[in-house]
Protein backbone atom coordinates (compact mmCIF):
# COMPACT_ATOMS: atom_id res chain seq x y z
CA UNK A 1 0.00 0.00 0.00
CA UNK A 2 0.69 3.20 -0.46
CA UNK A 3 0.34 6.62 1.42
CA UNK A 4 -1.74 9.26 -0.38
CA UNK A 5 0.72 12.09 -0.55
CA UNK A 6 3.09 9.28 -2.44
CA UNK A 7 0.18 8.66 -4.65
CA UNK A 8 -0.28 11.97 -5.11
CA UNK A 9 3.65 12.80 -5.88
CA UNK A 10 3.53 9.56 -8.03
CA UNK A 11 0.68 11.33 -10.07
CA UNK A 12 2.04 14.09 -10.78
CA UNK A 13 4.82 12.31 -12.03
CA UNK A 14 2.74 9.98 -14.25
CA UNK A 15 1.42 13.65 -15.80
CA UNK A 16 4.77 15.21 -16.11
CA UNK A 17 5.69 12.11 -18.25
CA UNK A 18 2.87 12.23 -20.31
CA UNK A 19 4.01 15.99 -20.81
CA UNK A 20 7.02 14.50 -22.03
CA UNK A 21 5.85 12.21 -24.25
CA UNK A 22 3.05 15.00 -26.30
CA UNK A 23 6.39 18.01 -25.92
CA UNK A 24 8.62 14.99 -27.72
CA UNK A 25 6.39 14.36 -30.08
CA UNK A 26 5.66 18.07 -30.90
CA UNK A 27 9.64 18.20 -31.49
CA UNK A 28 9.42 15.18 -33.93
CA UNK A 29 6.65 17.17 -35.51
CA UNK A 30 8.88 20.40 -35.92
CA UNK A 31 12.32 18.39 -36.72
CA UNK A 32 10.19 16.63 -39.83
CA UNK A 33 8.82 19.62 -41.27
CA UNK A 34 12.10 21.36 -41.05
CA UNK A 35 14.08 18.72 -43.29
CA UNK A 36 15.47 17.14 -39.71
CA UNK A 37 14.13 13.38 -40.68
CA UNK A 38 17.03 11.32 -38.52
CA UNK A 39 15.94 14.03 -35.23
CA UNK A 40 12.34 13.45 -35.78
CA UNK A 41 12.69 10.06 -35.76
CA UNK A 42 14.96 10.13 -32.87
CA UNK A 43 11.83 11.89 -30.93
CA UNK A 44 9.24 9.47 -31.67
CA UNK A 45 11.02 6.89 -29.89
CA UNK A 46 12.32 9.50 -27.45
CA UNK A 47 8.16 10.15 -26.74
CA UNK A 48 7.55 6.23 -26.90
CA UNK A 49 10.22 5.88 -23.80
CA UNK A 50 7.91 8.92 -22.23
CA UNK A 51 4.88 6.67 -22.70
CA UNK A 52 6.38 3.62 -21.57
CA UNK A 53 7.57 5.49 -18.05
CA UNK A 54 3.64 7.43 -17.21
CA UNK A 55 2.64 3.59 -17.80
CA UNK A 56 5.15 1.90 -15.32
CA UNK A 57 4.43 4.05 -12.96
CA UNK A 58 0.08 4.01 -13.68
CA UNK A 59 0.69 0.47 -13.27
CA UNK A 60 2.57 0.59 -9.67
CA UNK A 61 -0.05 3.06 -8.32
CA UNK A 62 -2.28 0.62 -9.00
CA UNK A 63 -0.57 -2.54 -8.19
CA UNK A 64 -0.06 -0.51 -4.72
CA UNK A 65 -3.56 0.15 -4.34
CA UNK A 66 -4.02 3.53 -5.09
CA UNK A 67 -6.07 5.64 -8.01
CA UNK A 68 -3.72 5.91 -10.70
CA UNK A 69 -4.84 9.01 -12.49
CA UNK A 70 -5.11 9.73 -16.77
CA UNK A 71 -3.61 12.97 -16.51
CA UNK A 72 -4.74 16.31 -18.63
CA UNK A 73 -2.17 17.93 -20.50
CA UNK A 74 -1.35 21.12 -21.22
CA UNK A 75 1.76 23.78 -22.36
CA UNK A 76 3.09 21.73 -25.58
CA UNK A 77 5.42 23.89 -27.16
CA UNK A 78 5.02 23.47 -31.11
CA UNK A 79 7.20 26.65 -32.06
CA UNK A 80 10.93 26.33 -32.01
CA UNK A 81 13.45 29.59 -32.72
CA UNK A 82 16.10 27.13 -33.85
CA UNK A 83 17.13 23.13 -34.73
CA UNK A 84 19.60 23.55 -31.14
CA UNK A 85 16.89 25.19 -28.96
CA UNK A 86 15.21 21.96 -29.58
CA UNK A 87 17.77 20.04 -27.34
CA UNK A 88 18.18 22.86 -25.17
CA UNK A 89 14.64 22.28 -23.88
CA UNK A 90 15.36 18.87 -24.05
CA UNK A 91 17.89 18.93 -21.73
CA UNK A 92 15.73 21.16 -19.24
CA UNK A 93 13.01 19.03 -19.75
CA UNK A 94 14.94 15.94 -18.28
CA UNK A 95 16.99 18.23 -15.80
CA UNK A 96 13.64 18.60 -14.47
CA UNK A 97 12.54 15.59 -14.41
CA UNK A 98 15.22 14.07 -12.53
CA UNK A 99 14.52 16.88 -9.39
CA UNK A 100 10.97 16.32 -9.91
CA UNK A 101 11.92 12.57 -9.01
CA UNK A 102 14.38 13.28 -6.40
CA UNK A 103 11.57 14.99 -4.71
CA UNK A 104 9.86 11.99 -4.43
CA UNK A 105 12.64 10.31 -3.11
CA UNK A 106 12.91 12.46 -0.34
CA UNK A 107 9.40 11.90 0.50
CA UNK A 108 9.65 8.30 0.67
CA UNK A 109 12.43 8.37 2.72
CA UNK A 110 10.45 10.66 5.14
CA UNK A 111 8.55 8.02 5.42
CA UNK A 112 9.93 4.67 4.70
CA UNK A 113 8.38 4.02 1.68
CA UNK A 114 11.18 1.79 0.65
CA UNK A 115 9.18 -0.28 -1.59
CA UNK A 116 8.41 2.62 -3.76
CA UNK A 117 12.25 3.29 -3.49
CA UNK A 118 12.87 0.33 -4.90
CA UNK A 119 10.43 0.36 -7.89
CA UNK A 120 11.82 4.38 -8.55
CA UNK A 121 15.33 3.33 -8.85
CA UNK A 122 15.18 2.08 -12.14
CA UNK A 123 13.40 5.62 -13.30
CA UNK A 124 17.12 7.28 -11.69
CA UNK A 125 19.32 5.17 -14.00
CA UNK A 126 16.85 6.14 -16.99
CA UNK A 127 17.33 9.70 -16.26
CA UNK A 128 21.53 9.38 -15.99
CA UNK A 129 20.70 7.85 -19.34
CA UNK A 130 18.42 10.34 -21.08
CA UNK A 131 20.51 13.34 -19.37
CA UNK A 132 23.38 12.01 -21.08
CA UNK A 133 21.58 12.07 -24.33
CA UNK A 134 20.50 15.29 -24.58
CA UNK A 135 24.16 16.78 -23.43
CA UNK A 136 25.71 14.70 -25.98
CA UNK A 137 23.32 15.97 -28.71
CA UNK A 138 23.94 19.24 -27.93
CA UNK A 139 27.99 18.76 -28.01
CA UNK A 140 27.91 18.31 -31.63
CA UNK A 141 26.33 21.74 -32.24
CA UNK A 142 29.54 22.31 -31.20
CA UNK A 143 31.78 19.96 -32.44
CA UNK A 144 30.45 19.96 -35.60
CA UNK A 145 29.26 23.26 -36.14
CA UNK A 146 26.43 24.99 -37.30
CA UNK A 147 27.89 26.20 -40.46
CA UNK A 148 27.92 24.72 -44.19
CA UNK A 149 26.64 21.66 -43.93
CA UNK A 150 26.93 21.25 -40.61
CA UNK A 151 23.11 20.95 -39.23
CA UNK A 152 22.60 18.32 -41.78
CA UNK A 153 25.41 16.10 -40.57
CA UNK A 154 24.17 16.84 -36.82
CA UNK A 155 20.96 15.67 -38.27
CA UNK A 156 22.83 12.17 -39.44
CA UNK A 157 24.42 11.99 -35.88
CA UNK A 158 21.94 12.28 -33.63
CA UNK A 159 20.42 8.74 -33.81
CA UNK A 160 23.09 7.79 -33.16
CA UNK A 161 24.34 8.52 -29.54
CA UNK A 162 23.96 5.82 -27.22
CA UNK A 163 24.72 5.25 -23.60
CA UNK A 164 26.36 2.38 -22.37
CA UNK A 165 27.01 2.90 -18.23
FE1 LIG B 1 12.74 11.40 -19.87
O1 LIG B 1 11.63 11.32 -18.42
FE2 LIG B 1 10.67 9.85 -18.32
O2 LIG B 1 11.28 9.32 -16.73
Amino acid sequence: LISTEIEALLNNQIKKEAHSCSQYLAMASWCDQNGFDNSADYFFTQSNEERTHQLKLFKYVLDMGGQAMSPDIENIKHEFNSFKEIFEQALEMEIAITQSFKKIFAACYKEQDFVTVEFLNWFLKEQREEEYKARRALELFTIIGEEATGLWEIDKVIPTISYNN
